[in-house]
């Protein structure tokens, strides 16, 4: 177990990364949490991040997700501190709505789902799932995940507790488990007490080995999982799904991993496949956490900008709401549907962390989760330390909600126009992530390819001007057809990273 820690610690290379998730780190991933040599910093990590605050976060707006209807009342339902009043916004929706299928009308009989994320990840990876399952009448604030410090760390404490947390809060008998990638090595760890496994109605178990100790399990894999192969495990009590074209971090993400998700657990055929429009105001619930070690920045403030309404490229009026963060980093607030936000996280002394610009909500999401930096030196060398910086060029980072990108699936991510995905930075196997967007040779042109790649994190050389203040057009259309449309700042990356969270 050891080797697996090992591994994980040092992060040897991509090819490492991807044969020890492959393994799903195992049984031995979540023995190695127990590990205790350098688990100080992971276990202080493990306790602030813990699931207990996610859930926290989703109690505050128990009983009435929406109801407050556009009237104000707001700030009540808070979790941090809001100051302003994001119903007052004045942009047009930049989404279309043929229906609404409301939180209000949710059916909070079902089963409440706990998540455990693998390397690199956080609640990120099953937001769009989740979001599919709100969409489907579901209620979104029972679907909750246990985060940690991937690279070394252990859920398992925070496990245990977000369980009985959620069955408290809901008063459901049990849950359903999901685990993803090396994060089905600790929900094994978890299921193999037996007291534990009688809290677990069925387990999901995303590309990894853990059989579910009995517990009914979904093995979800894919013949595009990693070493396109895939990954099950394998059992009388498992039944195993293989998709077709999923990566290993779509198998979180997809359409397709969602209905084998909700036809494993509700035995029946999901009514919607697409994310289906909240009321107006959508509750947005998470945390802000540093990038890959998923520490949340105690005294963070959010300033939210409506990107339609702003005039300048740089220059940034009062925002239209700012939120401080509750501790462990929790937010929970209702936010106008369909706006294009732009959200800037900064410390409470002003202190700037970085621009975020996240697709326009189209319904609530409990799993958000806004990134910045890690100052772990290990997290910072495999990701933000690789990416070149100055005055005069951005450096911007991506994410896809549904899984990496994939230029061979049909997947488009064009900034000023110009197509950014490639087979060298965004391949079938690739499993990014995290897309690295900046001018690594600095000759102020876009060469693409591979600037660095380790482990769901990936480089590629794109070049942002940012010599002059200037609006950048931001184009992505996902492998469902779905094409989304940003206006971000050129921040020169001399001052902070930007990072898109597309849907
Ligand atoms: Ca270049």
């Amino acid at each position: 177990m050891n080797l697996c820690k090992r591994y994980t610690v040092f992060f040897a290379s991509m090819a490492q990364m991807l044969a020890l998730t492959a393994a799903g780190c195992g049984d031995d991933g979540a023995g190695g949490g127990t590990a205790s040599d350098g688990a100080d910093e992971v276990a202080e990590t493990g306790a602030d991040a813990g699931g207990g605050t996610q859930a926290d976060a989703s109690s505050g707006s128990d009983g009435d997700a929406t109801g407050s209807g556009l009237s104000g009342v707001v700030a009540t339902a808070a979790v941090g501190e809001l100051t302003g009043n994001p119903a007052a916004g004045v942009a047009d929706e930049a989404i279309d709505c043929e229906q609404v299928v409301s939180d209000s009308d949710c059916d909070d009989s079902l089963r409440p789902i706990v998540f455990i994320h693998g390397t690199f990840g956080s609640a990120t990876e099953i937001s769009k799932p989740a979001m599919l399952f709100g969409s489907n009448g579901y209620c979104q604030d029972r679907f909750v995940a246990v985060e940690y410090n991937s690279l070394g760390g252990t859920p398992a404490a925070d496990l245990a507790a977000l369980v009985d947390q959620v069955l408290e809060r809901t008063g459901a008998e049990q849950v359903d488990l999901m685990g993803h990638s090396q994060g089905t090595g600790h929900a094994c760890t978890y299921l193999s007490n037996p007291d534990n496994a009688a809290k677990v109605a069925h387990y999901i178990n995303i590309s990894g080995a853990c059989a579910g100790n009995g517990v009914p399990t979904l093995s979800l894999s894919s013949s595009n999982d990693i070493g396109a192969t895939t990954h099950h495990s394998s059992g009388d009590n498992v039944e195993q799904v293989t998709l077709g074209e999923e990566d290993h971090v779509a198998l979180a993400g997809s359409r397709d991993a969602f209905v084998a998700m909700w036809q494993y657990l509700m035995g029946s055929e999901p009514e919607y496949t697409t994310i289906q429009c909240g009321e107006e105001l959508i509750t947005l619930s998470g945390k802000i956490v540093t990038f890959g070690d998923n520490v949340p920045v105690a005294d963070a403030v959010a300033d939210f900008f409506e990107v339609d309404t702003l005039e300048d490229p740089r220059q940034r009026p009062e925002p239209a709401f700012s939120l401080a963060v509750a501790a462990g980093g929790a937010f929970n607030i209702q936010v106008r549907r369909g706006v294009r936000y732009e959200v800037r996280v900064r410390k409470a002394d002003g202190t700037l962390l970085g621009y975020g610009y996240p697709g326009p909500f189209e319904r609530s999401n409990y799993l958000a989760r806004f990134l910045i930096e890690s100052s772990n030196p290990i997290v910072a060398a495999a990701s933000t330390a690789q990416a070149v910086r100055g005055p005069d060029h951005m450096v911007l980072v991506g994410r896809y909600i549904g899984g990496a990108f994939r230029a061979d699936w049909g997947n488009s991510l064009k900034i000023d126009g110009k197509e950014v995905l490639t087979s060298d930075n965004a391949g079938r196997n690739a499993s990014v992530v995290g897309l690295f967007m900046y001018d690594a040779n600095q000759n102020g042109e876009s060469e693409l390819g591979s600037s660095f790649a380790a482990g769901f994190v990936q480089g590629t050389d794109v070049f942002i001007d940012a010599s002059e203040p200037r609006w950048v057009e931001v184009e992505w259309t996902n492998e469902e057809g779905q094409t989304t449309e940003l206006k971000i700042g050129n921040w020169p990356s001399s001052e902070n990273l930007s990072s898109l969270t597309l849907p």
